[in-house]
């Protein structure tokens, strides 16, 4: 996935924008390489696969605020400024590739990042295998 990192904070996921202070590809959400920064904020972008059609569950644990979106709609709104709270929904996908961004921001203090993604009653699928650009 490609991802824009930005080192500081902003009122909110949904508000992150400008030019980012860096930014280069991902194989996961992972928000180690921006936690010696009091706050930042992140945007990744790319493609998700699935190997079959399916009711899909989109969980987001963050600390502070997230938002993921596929194909272009948004499916959780996690925003906000708090500590770790987990937001979920489902969405049909079908086989292939789909267009995935999430939108993150730290406002300080602790930082997490938790993207779950799988057919409810199944194994989760393993992003480091299944998330492209
Ligand atoms: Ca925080």
């Amino acid at each position: 996935m490609k991802f824009q990192g930005f080192f500081k904070s902003f009122d909110g996921a949904a508000k992150i924008s400008g030019t980012p202070d860096t930014s280069g590809v991902m194989n996961d959400f992972s928000t180690r390489a921006f936690q010696r920064h009091d706050a930042f904020s992140l945007v990744f972008e790319g493609l998700l696969k699935v190997d079959e059609d399916g009711l899909y569950e989109i969980a987001a644990t963050s600390d502070d605020g997230s938002i993921v979106s596929i194909d272009g709609e948004e499916i959780v709104n996690n925003d906000g400024e708090h500590a770790p709270v987990t937001k979920t929904n489902t969405v049909p996908l079908r086989k292939g590739y789909h267009r995935i961004k999430v939108q993150y921001f730290d406002a300080g203090g602790g930082d997490i990042l938790k993207i779950n993604i799988g057919v409810k009653g199944k194994q989760s699928l393993n992003l480091r295998n299944a998330l492209f650009h």
